[in-house]
């Protein structure tokens, strides 16, 4: 239920959202990670749209369950309750605005630290008396996604050809990775149903700053991506699957070679979604740039130099929707 979301009524920013009837997309590349194939479908994949989804990923399955329920569990607290873990900054818990810059949407989520000290202070702090099994599952879940995620990257190196296979893995392996965990909670929304042909916002359209993201949703409708020509798609929900997507970060690596994804989640008018996303970064002084190897003959960098630790700056002072990577293209 809904009802410890906050009452007010959805401002018009977040009813602001394109046509409703965007076709369920069959499409959406479907990889199996244990399948010899699996390197060039990923890479062709990440060239192509930025987007796919993996099965026989190894997560146990009870992980997963058991994060989504102590994570439904925190969102049914009463409001006063979550407050105690806001603000989000950088970790904690935030409810309708997003970022600092003036973004909204239909959703309650947390931003979590992905390093694993189990006992950590911050983690005391931001969930009071009793936050030790929510801090295990997301640590257990975090370690398994990571691996994942590590798999998927090295994947990716070989499908390229790239002598040095942990060449991407190795970034969110360091101990100094400058790593992100999202739960996001979109409560229903019934009123939307009388507005028929209208959409609402849950999480307003972007494209994600890291290397990769991996999210993991329950049975409940709402992501979409965005497709070359500008059309939406909606993603059909399948909680059995993660789903995978090229940040901006790994697009810069492969100099614009794969495509960071622009994607957002529309309000469903009748069940919660909950979602979950590691979002796997460098460390923060890494220097972030097409790999050499990965260059052809005359080809020339398509961006200026910058470390993860600027880029992510900048990205931070930005609005949701904004183009990011433009500011460190080269002219
Ligand atoms: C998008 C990807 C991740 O959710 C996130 C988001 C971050 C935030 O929620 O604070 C940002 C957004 C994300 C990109 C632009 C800035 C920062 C909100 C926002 C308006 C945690 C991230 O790393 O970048």
């Amino acid at each position: 239920s809904s009802n410890s979301f906050m009452r007010n009524s959805m401002s018009s920013s977040m009813a602001a959202a394109a046509s409703s009837s965007a076709a369920f997309f069959s499409e959406v590349p479907f990889i199996d990670l244990s399948a010899p194939d699996a390197k060039q479908l990923i890479v062709k994949a990440c060239e192509e749209l930025g987007f796919f989804k993996v099965v026989n990923h190894g997560v146990p399955m009870e992980f997963i369950s058991t994060l989504e329920s102590e994570s439904t569990n925190f969102f049914s607290l009463p409001l006063s309750e979550k407050q105690k873990a806001a603000p989000p900054s950088p970790f904690g818990y935030g409810n309708k605005q997003i970022g600092r810059n003036g973004d909204v949407g239909w959703v309650e989520y947390l931003l979590l630290n992905t390093h694993l000290e189990s006992n950590s202070d911050g983690f005391l702090s931001i969930f009071g008396q009793d936050p030790q099994k929510l801090r295990s599952a997301v640590n257990n879940y975090i370690s398994a996604v990571r691996n994942m995620a590590c798999e998927i990257l090295e994947l990716m190196a070989e499908g390229l050809k790239i002598q040095q296979r942990n060449v991407f893995s190795k970034l969110v392996m360091d101990e100094e990775s400058d790593s992100v965990f999202r739960v996001n909670h979109y409560p229903p929304c019934p009123e939307l149903q009388a507005l028929k042909e209208r959409n609402m916002i849950g999480f307003g359209e972007h494209t994600d700053p890291q290397i990769i993201s991996v999210l993991r949703s329950n049975n409940t409708s709402g992501l979409q991506i965005s497709l070359a020509d500008g059309n939406w798609i909606s993603v059909p929900p399948d909680q059995n699957s993660f789903f995978i997507n090229v940040g901006d970060s790994l697009q810069v690596m492969t100099n614009g070679r794969f495509k960071s994804v622009k994607h957002r989640v529309l309000t469903n008018s009748l069940k919660s979604r909950i979602s979950m996303i590691y979002f796997g970064g460098p460390p923060l002084s890494e220097k972030i740039a097409p790999l050499p190897s990965l260059m052809k003959g005359e080809e020339r960098s398509l961006y200026k130099e910058f470390t993860w630790f600027e880029y992510k700056r900048s990205a931070y002072n930005s609005r949701l929707a904004d183009n990011r990577l433009v500011h460190f293209e080269r002219i």
